[in-house]
């Protein structure tokens, strides 16, 4: 009984850290060759991303991304984004993205970036200073991953700063043209409290304790 205990708090413990808000954000369904739950626009070559089955981080597909362009002039709106979650005012997330490098070329202008941030409601047309930093790859004169390196995640964990209400995942394009990579996946997940971790802890306990 106490093993089967244990196995259920682990599974319940693991579900609930994995319970990613971002719609399609392991990049699973796709209809007609575009993910689900996401508009893609800024300077994404056409055709992209494309559903890739083979070299997967987890599930069965990823989103292999290029690009042709600078998105820093670029108006936010019209760049790519996931469809809208909730986020809460005053709560802790973490925001990860797990990637592969696949290509690079190099553009002489510098250092290389390739963003991954939040934006809500009520931020209008500029990007949400508590997440914008996760940078997903800088380049060659950087400690990053390069081509040929595998899978790699990149997190932070953010207090939302703004009113509770409807956010969306911007991917967000500097000095980086020609290049290409794997996504899988995207993740914005709360950070549990250790009050509301207790009590969930006590409900599987009592659980095993009725049914065993
Ligand atoms: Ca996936």
């Amino acid at each position: 009984m106490k093993k089967v205990t244990a196995m259920l708090v682990v599974l319940c413990v693991s579900g609930f850290a994995s319970a990613n808000l971002v719609p399609n954000g392991n990049f699973e369904n796709w209809t007609t060759g575009v993910p689900d739950s996401w508009t893609i626009g800024g300077k994404v070559v056409s055709g992209y991303p494309l559903q890739e089955t083979a070299d997967v981080n987890e599930g069965t597909s990823a989103a292999e991304w290029k690009w042709d362009g600078n998105d820093n002039s670029i108006n936010i709106n019209d760049m790519s984004k996931s469809d809208i979650f909730t986020l809460v005012s005053g709560q802790e997330y973490i925001l990860s993205a797990t990637y592969k490098p696949l290509a690079f070329t190099s553009t002489g202008i510098g250092e290389t970036e390739l963003f991954v941030g939040i934006v809500g409601s009520s931020s209008g047309n500029y990007w949400n200073k508590a997440t914008d930093n996760l940078k997903l790859w800088y380049g060659h004169d950087e400690s990053e991953p390069s081509v040929g390196d595998d899978y790699t995640t990149v997190s932070l964990t953010f207090t939302w700063p703004e009113t509770s209400g409807a956010a969306r995942i911007f991917i967000f394009n500097r000095y980086w043209r020609g290049a290409r990579l794997l996504i899988d996946p995207i993740s914005v997940t709360p950070v549990p409290e250790p009050v509301s971790l207790l009590i969930m802890l006590a409900g599987v306990f009592g659980f095993a304790r009725r049914r065993w």
